[in-house]
């Protein structure tokens, strides 16, 4: 007997798979279609597991597909702009470009090493000109039907650095490197209009069957549409005010407070004149005041010492506060707070020691008391003059009314969702094509000079944009009036590259980004694989790419994404030594310190990540074991959606199984003669894997197929059987494909097991081998029983007249006539 050996099979059956061209998507082919593509990789160096496992996925669901009878296209390509580069050129003296190359260089080799069924033709990289000056083509085309807009917006600067520090650049309030207070600075950038397309990216959203609902719920949260009441409240003895938003006007005779945003115009002028309104506005602004930080904060408040008056009974006065978690972006950047009643405004309240007045009370328990946190429930409004009684939602329509009605407010709706910000002062991105000049303002690059190209002479030297102080890349002349002007040198956010390289893989030709012909017949994708991590951010923008590309008419397609699916992540226990350091895996043996022979303290099993240093590097794993059994492992143990523990344990199982796969084709031994039961477990099997791999249950599949082997191992030679291991290989093929050409050849078939079809199943060996019988005493069912189907009229008789039930009838009693309906029912009149 021989064992299979990954080291010679893998390298041979990829090589053939290129030479063949395998795994080439014809744009031409009458098939149908199945567009599988997983998120693109950002060229990080290495692959690690999470791209093992999200990529298996996707191969197995694009081999599937092949071996059913579709043209697949399943490309692969590199995210490759972005701030990693520009840190390693800061810290190391390369280029972004070359490191980001040699790092593309050395992942293809990896992903290759899997034995990944990818259309490599297609590979593109977003650093290179060839794909950003499309985009910027895109731009330009985004720019000219009004979706781009240039507005003052505030950026994180950082004062020691002189530079734009990125969001996640900023740890608590300071910058990563310099350590100094990060000051908000107001820059002049460029804004795409995604907020026209919130109601349809919503709408959307209700169309999308194959989308985990989690994912559609955090999309709809982010746009997050509100309706509400929108009203001016006036300062007592005063005609000027401010306009509030609220989503509860139900709760408006629960108002204890009014709060401004820090940056509320009303809150800068008043701190003109108090220096310590002046300060706490300072506060919070070096805090951060993005929505997901103010979340989190302590709140905090300031107390203006003015008034304002209630708009439904003008005795009660409202003290306003300016107060710390009221953002300027959203609503009209202020509120009236309801303690008893929102959260927020309940720690507020406790702290600052506000009224808590309850107004709403949960049905049948009028009188409840306010307890330690805000009632957000359903309920019957109380203490509210003409709404008490209703119900929440009645009580919002009556205010809505009354307001409307009275001429102080009206009914509206906001958005939670902004316009998105693409401008970053960083080189390592698509350069933005617009020339600014002081006569003519921006003007669009003109399209025979796209595209607008890096430069490569940068230096990294000192911080801030290398674009910015580039000797001659900016000066140019203005394209409108040809006097001396000013290239832009904010570079595209990077998620701008991976809105629509899905499109791209699907047509790239040499003049423009896509052949909308093309892009027609392959999408919408049809399976989406990826990290739950880009469940907001990536598909809502590739969404909205899409639909303003369908809506300036470049594509006809709305929602590039049809399904969509979110794998779990890989995950290793952590290793602490005694003096709190993490350790990695091969530091350890047997739960002490190799180095040190310290004892060991095992932390909990968390996704693999740098910090904890629980990471498990697949390289030497895929040459240890060979792609197969790695590829087998990332499929077997969990549910494609949760969390797949690493373990040494589960490597080796997945090798073993592999490795009895092998042992049944080598050790075959041809027979003739059927074996029934082989032949319907097979066609069950070949039914059941089809159906898991359809429904992504990778896991299910794994154990239909450790089954079926072990139900092959255990019969003897027939013909049955060495039909069945032809089977099986077809089976095992999309998830070890490389076993599968080594078995396949091995067995003397035709061709390539990659271009064999999918087993076809006899529908006569699905059917149930046993019957329910319906045993009748009188025509009334009394029993029923489980038989051998075409059971003989006798034996069905004498079954029946012995079942208890039956006999308990009778009563003793010799039946008169036994009526015997085959596979169906025997009918005893007593
Ligand atoms: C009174 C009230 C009573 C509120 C109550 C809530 C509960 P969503 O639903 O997420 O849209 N709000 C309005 N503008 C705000 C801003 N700029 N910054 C922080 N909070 C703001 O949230 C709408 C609610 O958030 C509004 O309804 C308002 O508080 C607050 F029992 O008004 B509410
Ligand atoms: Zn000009």
């Amino acid at each position: 007997a021989t064992r299979f050996n990954p080291r010679a099979a893998d390298a041979r059956w990829q090589a053939v798979w290129a030479e063949r061209e395998s795994f080439r998507a014809d744009d031409n082919s009458p098939k149908p279609r199945a567009y599988v593509l997983e998120m693109f990789p950002y060229p990080s160096g290495r692959i690690h597991m999470g791209h093992v496992r999200n990529y298996t996925m996707g191969d197995v669901v694009a081999r599937h597909k092949r071996m059913t009878g579709h043209e697949v296209l399943h490309p692969m390509g590199w995210d490759a702009f972005g701030m990693p580069a520009e840190n390693a050129a800061m810290e190391k003296g390369v280029h972004p470009g070359g490191w980001t190359r040699d790092n593309i260089a050395a992942m293809r080799t990896q992903l290759k090493a899997l034995g990944l069924a990818i259309d490599w033709s297609r590979e593109l990289a977003t650093c290179e000109p060839t794909y950003y000056g499309q985009e910027q083509r895109l731009f330009l085309d985004l720019y000219a039907a009004g979706l781009v807009y240039r507005r003052e917006s505030a950026v994180n600067w950082d004062p020691v650095d002189m530079t734009v520090l990125a969001n996640e650049q900023v740890i608590d309030g300071r910058g990563w490197r310099s350590g100094a207070v990060v000051e908000k600075r107001k820059l002049n950038q460029w804004f795409l209009k995604i907020t026209d397309f919130a109601e349809e990216l919503l709408e959307g959203l209700g169309a999308l069957d194959h989308w985990p609902d989690k994912v559609k719920l955090m999309q709809e949260n982010w746009i997050g549409k509100s309706r509400g009441l929108r009203f001016r409240f006036d300062f007592v003895g005063s005609s000027d005010g401010f306009e509030v938003f609220t989503t509860r006007p139900d709760t408006i005779f629960g108002a204890s407070f009014a709060a401004l945003s820090p940056d509320h115009p009303i809150a800068e002028r008043l701190a003109q004149d108090s220096p310590e309104l002046a300060a706490f506005i300072a506060e919070c602004r070096a805090t951060g005041t993005a929505a997901a930080e103010v979340e989190t904060q302590e709140k905090r408040g300031f107390p203006t010492g003015l008034s304002v008056v209630h708009p439904l009974d003008h005795d009660r006065h409202l003290p306003v506060w300016i107060a710390n978690f009221v953002l300027m972006d959203y609503g009209t950047g202020a509120i009236f707070g309801v303690p008893a009643h929102d959260q927020r405004d309940f720690e507020f309240a406790w702290k600052y020691e506000l009224p808590i007045a309850r107004v709403v009370a949960p049905a049948g328990d009028e009188d409840a008391p306010v307890t330690g946190e805000a009632y957000t429930g359903p309920g019957v409004i109380v203490n509210s003059h003409f709404l008490n009684g209703m119900s929440v939602e009645d009580a919002k329509a009556a205010v809505i009314a009354r307001a409307e009605h009275d001429g102080w407010g009206e009914g509206t709706t906001v958005w939670r969702l902004r316009d998105w910000g693409v401008s970053r002062q960083r080189y390592w991105g698509t350069p933005i094509p617009i020339i600014h000049c002081d006569a003519c303002g921006p003007v669009p690059v003109p399209r025979d000079q796209l595209p607008v190209v890096l430069p490569e002479d940068v230096s990294f030297d000192v911080p801030g944009n290398p674009l910015d102080r580039h000797p001659s890349w900016k000066h140019v002349d203005c394209p409108t009036c040809g006097t001396p002007a000013r290239r832009e040198t904010d570079t595209l956010d990077t998620f701008v590259d991976s809105s629509w390289y899905f499109l791209r893989f699907a047509s790239q030709p040499d003049d423009r980004p896509f052949d909308p012909a093309v892009v027609a017949r392959w999408l919408p994708v049809g399976q989406y694989i990826g990290g739950v991590e880009h469940a907001i951010l990536h598909l809502l923008y590739a969404r909205f790419w899409t639909r303003a590309l369908k809506h300036i008419g470049l594509i006809d397609v709305a929602e590039p994404f049809a399904g969509l699916f979110t794998q779990g992540m890989v995950t290793h226990e952590t290793y602490k030594a005694p003096d709190g350091r993490w350790l990695a895996p091969e530091e350890i043996d047997n739960g002490i310190v190799t180095a040190t022979g310290e004892a060991v303290t095992v932390g909990r099993v968390e996704k693999m990540s740098k910090s904890k240093r629980n990471t498990v590097d697949p390289a030497p794993i895929l040459d240890g074991y060979g792609a197969d059994a790695v590829r087998w492992f990332m499929l077997s143990d969990s549910p494609p959606e949760r969390d797949l523990p690493w373990s040494e344990a589960g490597i080796e199982g997945a090798w073993r199984f592999v490795q009895r796969i092998w042992r049944l084709v080598d050790g075959l031994e041809r027979a003739d003669g059927q074996d029934a039961a082989v032949d319907r477990k097979v066609a069950r099997t070949v039914v059941g894997v089809g159906e898991d791999i359809d429904s992504l249950s990778f896991n299910k599949a794994v154990a239909k197929l450790y089954e079926l082997v072990g139900v092959l191992e255990k019969a003897g030679p027939s013909r049955s059987k060495t039909e069945a291991i032809s089977v099986l290989i077809r089976l095992v093929a999309p998830m070890v494909p490389h076993l599968a050409e080594e078995a396949w050849a091995s067995l003397g078939e035709d061709g390539l097991v990659s271009d064999a079809s999918w087993p076809a199943v006899d529908p006569a060996l699905l059917v149930d081998d046993t019957v329910t019988v319906a045993l009748q005493v009188n025509g009334k069912l009394r029993d029923t029983i489980e038989v051998p189907k075409g059971l003989a009229k006798d034996s069905l008789e004498t079954m029946a007249l012995g079942s208890e039930k039956v006999r308990r009838m009778l009563d003793g009693a010799a039946p008169r006539k036994v009526i015997v309906v085959p596979d169906r029912l025997v009918n005893i009149v007593a």
